[in-house]
C-alpha cells in the first residue's frame, strides 16, 4: 500500500507531458507540441497506471502506450523513477514567464503568451492585469479592444475561483484517504462532511469525521500520511493538514453517541444547520454538534460547557435520521441542505424521492476515436457493458468543428452502418448502441447536418461550440430556433459555461426551459466535472415546469463513464426525480418519448 501511494500517477505524468507541450509550442517548434499533446490525453485516459506498466514491461511497454516514442517514454521512465523530469525542469526555467498561471486565463494560449511578453514583458497574472487596466493590449496586433476586455475577464475569474476545486476532480484523491483511513482497525466508522457530501460543484476543503476509542493513533496516521504537504494543527479531537494537491482536511473524532448531530452539523449547510436550530427552539429544545436536548430551564441554557459536555437530557444524537424524526421531520439527503424549501417539506413529510445513483440505464452523450475521443465504439460499448449500462448513444461532433474532426454526412452515414454490425454483435448481451449526434449549432440557429441525416439517428443532440459572446437576445434567439428543429432530441450542455474557466453564454433560461416544454425538447445534465450544465438551480426549475433531463457523461474515453455519477449528484441537487430523467427510465420508454421530440405535442 505504501508503495503505491509514492507512485507517481497518470494525472501528474499526463500534466507535465501537456505542459511541455506548451513550452514548445512558445518556441515556435514546429509538430512537437501537437505529439506531447496527443500522449498527454492518451496517458490519462489509461485503465492501469503508466507505473505499472513500466514496473512490469520496462521501457518497451511504455512505447506500446498510442503515440509514445522512445524519446517520450525515456521521459516517462525518469518521472516514475525519480518523480521528476530534468528535461521539463530546463524548459521551465529557462522559460521567462509563467505558463500554467497564464493558461488558466480564458483564450490565452502559449502563442498569445508569447506576444504578451515579447512586446509588453508580461511575465505573470500581476503583469498581465496591469497591461489590460492601463489598454496596452487593445493595441497590440492580433488583439484588440474586444480581446482586452475579455482578458480582464479572465483575470477576475480566475481570481474569484481560485482556493476551491472541482467535485468530479478531488473525489478520487480523497476516495483514496477515505479508504486507508477506513482500513485503520483504530476506526469504527468514519464519513465525509461538508460540501463534498452535499456534492456541491466546487468544495473549499475536505471534512473528516470519525468515530474511535483511540484517537492518538488516527490522528498520527492522518498527520503522516504521504499526502500530506504540511501539518496545520494536530490534537486529540481534531487536526488540519494541507495535502500536496493543494486541499486542506480536517478530521474531526467525535463520540458515537454525538456521531449523528455531528454528522449533521458539519455537513451543513450553515444555512440549513441554522434554520433547524430555530425548529429545535421552537420545540424548546436545543441543536448543537453533540446532539438534541430538552431545555429544562432558562439557565440550564447558559450552562453549556465550553468543551462540549451538555447538560441536559439528551434525547436525539446517534444518528441524522433520528434527530430529524424528533425535530418531527423526515430525513433529508444531503444534496437538498441549502435551507431552500428543503425543512418546510420535510416537516410537511413531502420531500421529493430523488433520482438514486443506481438508477441510470445508459449514456446519451459519447465521443468515440471516430472523432476526438480515444476510443473505438465498439470498447466504449463493452466499458459501458461493464458499468452495467444497457445502452449507450454515439454522438460524435459534427463537421463544423474542424479540429475535432467532425463528422459530415457521409461518415456519419458510415458510422451508422458500423453502429448497426455491432448491434448484431452485441445481440445476445442485452445492450444496445444508438445511433446519435453532437450536432453543432451554427450561428443563425441552423444545424450542421441536414433533415435527411438527422431523420435516420435515434439520438439527435445539438449544442453550442462558436459565438459564445452573442448578446442575451441573439444567443436565446440561435439556440431556439435550434430546438425548432423537428429532429432535435436534446439540448446538450445548454449554458455552454465551464467551471473556473468559461462563464455560461447569455441564454434566457426560463425561455429555453418554456420552449423545451413546447417542444418536447430534453435538457441535459452534463455531468462533466468542469460543466455540470444544467446548474442545480436550473434543474430545478425543469423539474417545476415539467421539462425532462437526460444525465450524461461526454465521455471522450473508457474511463469518462465515472462521471456520470456526478451528473446524478448534480440532478439531485436540483430535487429531480426519477421520473425527470430520461435515461432512468426503461429503454423503450425513453425511445418513445424521443421518438415525439421535437414534433410539437401541447400534452404534460
Ligand atoms: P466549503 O468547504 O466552503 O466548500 O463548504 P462547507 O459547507 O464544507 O463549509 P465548511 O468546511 O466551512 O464547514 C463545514 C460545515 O460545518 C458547514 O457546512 C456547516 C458547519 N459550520 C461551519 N461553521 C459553521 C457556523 O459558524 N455555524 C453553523 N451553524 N455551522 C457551521
Ligand atoms: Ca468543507
Ligand atoms: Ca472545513
Ligand atoms: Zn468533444
Amino acid at each position: 500500500m505504501q508503495e503505491k501511494n509514492l507512485m507517481i500517477t497518470n494525472s501528474e505524468i499526463s500534466k507535465v507531458l501537456s505542459e511541455i507541450g506548451e513550452y514548445l509550442e512558445m518556441q515556435d517548434i514546429p509538430f512537437k507540441p501537437r505529439v506531447y499533446e496527443k500522449v498527454s490525453a492518451a496517458i490519462d485516459s489509461l485503465d492501469e497506471e503508466a507505473a505499472q506498466i513500466y514496473k512490469n514491461g520496462g521501457l518497451k511497454a511504455l512505447e506500446s502506450i498510442p503515440g509514445v516514442g522512445k524519446s517520450i517514454a525515456e521521459h516517462i521512465e525518469e518521472l516514475i523513477k525519480t518523480g521528476r523530469l530534468n528535461y521539463y525542469e530546463k524548459l521551465k526555467k529557462e522559460s521567462p514567464v509563467d505558463l500554467s498561471s497564464l493558461t488558466k486565463v480564458e483564450g490565452l494560449g502559449p502563442k498569445k503568451i508569447k506576444v504578451l511578453y515579447q512586446k509588453l514583458k508580461i511575465k505573470n497574472l500581476k503583469d498581465l492585469e496591469k497591461a489590460t487596466k492601463s489598454q496596452k493590449i487593445a493595441n497590440l496586433e492580433g488583439f484588440g479592444r474586444k480581446s482586452e476586455e475579455n482578458i480582464l475577464r479572465g483575470i477576475e475569474f480566475v481570481k474569484k475561483s481560485s482556493g476551491r476545486f472541482l467535485l468530479g476532480y478531488a473525489t478520487d484523491d480523497i476516495k483514496v484517504i477515505e479508504k486507508r483511513l477506513k482500513e485503520l482497525k483504530e476506526v469504527e466508522s468514519l464519513d465525509i462532511a461538508g460540501s463534498f457530501r452535499r456534492k456541491k460543484e466546487t468544495i473549499g476543503d475536505i471534512d473528516l469525521l470519525a468515530v474511535s476509542k483511540n484517537p492518538k493513533k488516527v490522528m498520527d496516521f492522518f498527520v503522516k500520511m504521504p499526502e500530506v504537504a504540511r501539518v496545520f494543527a494536530r490534537g486529540i479531537t481534531k487536526s488540519m493538514v494541507h495535502l500536496k494537491n493543494g486541499i486542506d482536511v480536517d478530521l474531526r473524532v467525535v463520540n458515537k453517541e454525538s456521531y449523528g448531530a455531528a454528522l449533521n452539523y458539519f455537513t451543513g449547510s450553515k444555512a440549513h444547520n441554522v434554520a433547524l436550530r430555530k425548529i429545535a427552539i421552537k420545540k424548546k429544545l436545543k441543536l448543537n454538534e453533540y446532539g438534541l436536548f430538552l431545555i429544562n430551564s432558562e439557565s440550564a441554557l447558559h450552562k453549556e460547557a465550553s468543551r462540549g459536555v451538555w447538560q441536559g437530557k439528551i434525547i436525539a444524537g446517534r444518528t441524522e435520521k433520528e434527530i430529524y424524526n424528533a425535530l418531527g421531520m423526515d430525513y433529508i439527503e444531503p444534496e437538498m441542505r441549502e435551507d431552500a424549501g428543503e425543512i418546510e417539506l420535510a416537516l410537511k413529510r413531502k420531500l421529493p424521492r430523488l433520482v438514486g445513483y443506481g438508477d441510470l440505464q445508459g449514456d446519451l452523450q459519447i465521443q468515440t476515436n471516430w472523432t476526438d475521443g480515444v476510443d473505438s465504439i465498439e470498447d466504449m460499448a463493452e466499458a459501458a457493458i461493464r458499468r452495467g449500462l444497457k445502452y449507450i448513444a454515439i454522438t460524435d461532433h459534427t463537421k463544423r468543428l474542424a479540429m475535432t474532426g467532425g463528422l459530415d454526412e457521409k461518415r456519419i452515414l458510415k458510422q451508422i452502418k458500423e453502429i448497426d454490425k455491432l448491434n448484431q454483435k452485441f445481440k445476445n448481451r442485452n445492450f444496445k448502441i444508438l445511433k446519435g449526434t453532437e450536432c453543432d449549432i451554427l450561428r443563425d440557429g441552423s444545424l450542421d447536418l441536414s433533415d435527411e441525416i438527422l431523420e435516420k439517428l435515434d439520438v439527435v443532440g445539438i449544442s453550442i461550440h462558436s459565438h459564445f459572446k452573442l448578446s442575451l437576445e441573439e444567443q436565446t434567439r440561435r439556440v431556439v430556433r435550434a430546438m425548432q428543429n423537428p429532429h432535435a432530441d436534446i439540448l446538450f450542455h445548454p449554458t455552454g459555461r465551464l467551471i473556473q474557466k468559461r462563464e455560461p453564454i447569455n441564454l434566457d433560461i426560463d425561455e429555453i426551459i418554456k420552449i423545451a416544454k413546447r417542444e418536447k425538447i430534453v435538457l441535459e445534465i452534463n455531468a462533466h466535472p468542469e460543466r455540470l450544465d444544467l446548474k442545480d438551480v436550473h434543474i430545478r426549475k425543469c423539474v417545476e415546469a415539467g421539462v425532462r433531463m437526460s444525465i450524461s457523461s461526454d465521455a471522450h474515453s473508457k474511463k469518462h463513464f465515472s462521471f456520470l455519477k456526478f451528473g446524478v449528484s448534480q440532478a439531485r441537487r436540483g430535487w429531480a426525480k426519477r421520473t425527470d430523467i430520461i435515461n432512468a427510465w426503461p429503454m423503450a420508454k425513453m425511445m418513445s418519448f424521443l421518438k415525439d421530440a421535437g414534433k410539437v405535442k401541447y400534452e404534460n
